[in-house]
């Protein structure tokens, strides 16, 4: 059942170079499937569509990330002693990069991030995963102890052909670690933005359990993760290997049934939200250019396009913004058109306001930007409510 209508949308890592340039535009509307629990968008695209060979998002440009994924890295050497490990989306390396050349071996489409993992002198072939390619893989390195994956398969469509190429590669008594976005605390954030073209589904672990039985693969243990806002970081084993399933297991169960999120009017209490949201996210913004002052964003992230484009945010209220990312630099935002620029620290002296388009990098970056906060200058977020900060 259809639960939210975010309106047309365009992709949201496809960067317009120009304002005139025109954009394709997809209805972004969210599903909420009663049998098996799967929260998804119901326009999905195939991964050739959306990862190509000038993708512009960059794992490592955050501090956030690169200090989460080096304990991740330490963590899984630690445990799993002399084990070969294998990266399902390695991106710029990010992860990849604290383990042995000869131990890892890194999976990623798009060929410019590819490259850079590469001349960091990582192991990285430069494909879509495929059932085809596992058997490509098998055939050259045997299976894998470890499979990891980050913020990448809740982004490929065809879910049955991943966990398929991922059994086919996975040593009877290995683990695949997968991390993506909680649905529980998307809804408890009012997080609508996590929705756009490349998060073809949110997982809880209520879904995520019903779509791996079909595989016979089963969680064994998980952990809630700060991560993009809140994220779960599942281990999951084949079912005939005897490890015993972890406490938080069940917890997690427990707290999702206790939250409803096996039921359809949690969804439409979070639509309802989400209206709201947009309604006083927008009159929070007209009431700043009212008393005449500056609105710019921070973060040109892929969430922030769902914002504008839900909200019709464009350069009326916020004049253009900053990101640290080269590829999108003197580019637009998709589908709004405010200019992106390269980033330079805030001063109150030429803003006033600031809207946190990675509201998840809050920390990173009120840390960063502390003399501006100093100065008295004020942020805008939309997440968990539309709020001036601090
Ligand atoms: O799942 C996905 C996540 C992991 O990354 C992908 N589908 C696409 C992307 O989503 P996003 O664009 O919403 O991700 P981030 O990580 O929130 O993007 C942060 C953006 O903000 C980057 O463009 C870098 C930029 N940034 C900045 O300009 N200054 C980030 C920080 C921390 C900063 O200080």
């Amino acid at each position: 059942m259809i639960f939210l209508d975010l309106g047309y949308q365009p992709f949201a890592n496809e960067f317009p170079k120009k304002i005139k340039d025109k954009e394709k535009k997809y209805r972004l509307l969210i599903d909420f499937n009663k049998k098996n629990g799967v929260v998804s968008i119901k326009k999905k695209f195939q991964s050739k569509k959306i990862f190509k060979k000038d993708y512009p998002y960059r794992s490592s440009l955050s501090e956030t990330m690169s200090k989460s994924f080096g304990e991740l890295s330490k963590k899984i050497k630690d445990k799993y002693k002399k084990k070969r490990i294998l990266e399902i989306g390695c991106n710029d390396g990010v992860f990849l990069k604290n383990f042995k050349k000869k131990d890892a071996l890194g999976i990623e489409p798009c060929s410019n991030i590819a490259k850079s993992s590469i001349q960091k002198g990582l192991n990285v072939l430069t494909e879509y995963w495929t059932y085809k390619l596992s058997n490509k893989i098998k055939k050259k390195y045997g299976k894998f102890d470890i499979i990891f994956s980050a913020n990448t398969i809740t982004h490929i469509q065809n879910l049955n052909e991943v966990f398929k190429a991922i059994n086919n590669i996975l040593n009877e008594d290995g683990f695949l670690i997968i991390q993506d976005p909680s649905l529980l605390e998307l809804i408890k954030n009012n997080a609508y933005d996590q929705f756009y073209n490349e998060h073809i589904y949110v997982f809880s672990y209520l879904s995520l359990s019903n779509i791996l039985k079909k595989h016979n693969l089963e969680i064994l243990n998980l952990e809630n993760v700060k991560d993009h806002g809140g994220s779960i970081r599942y281990y999951i084993k084949k079912k005939n290997n005897k490890n015993r399933l972890n406490q938080s297991v069940i917890n997690q169960k427990r707290l999702e049934i206790k939250n409803g999120l096996d039921k359809i009017a949690t969804y439409i209490k979070f639509r309802k939200k989400v209206e709201n949201s947009k309604i006083n996210f927008v009159n929070l913004l007209k009431k700043i250019k009212k008393n005449k002052k500056t609105i710019i964003g921070y973060g040109a992230t892929a969430k922030a396009v769902t914002v504008l484009n839900y909200c019709k945010i464009n350069t009326r209220y916020i004049d253009f913004f900053f990101d640290t990312t080269p590829e999108k630099q003197n580019k637009f935002m998709p589908g709004v058109k405010i200019p992106i620029r390269k980033y330079v620290k805030l001063k109150k002296k030429f803003v006033d306001y600031v809207f946190l388009g990675a509201w998840n990098f809050k920390k990173e970056i009120f840390n960063k930007e502390n003399k501006f906060i100093k100065q008295k200058g004020k942020f805008v977020s939309h997440v968990p409510y539309p709020k001036i900060i601090p």
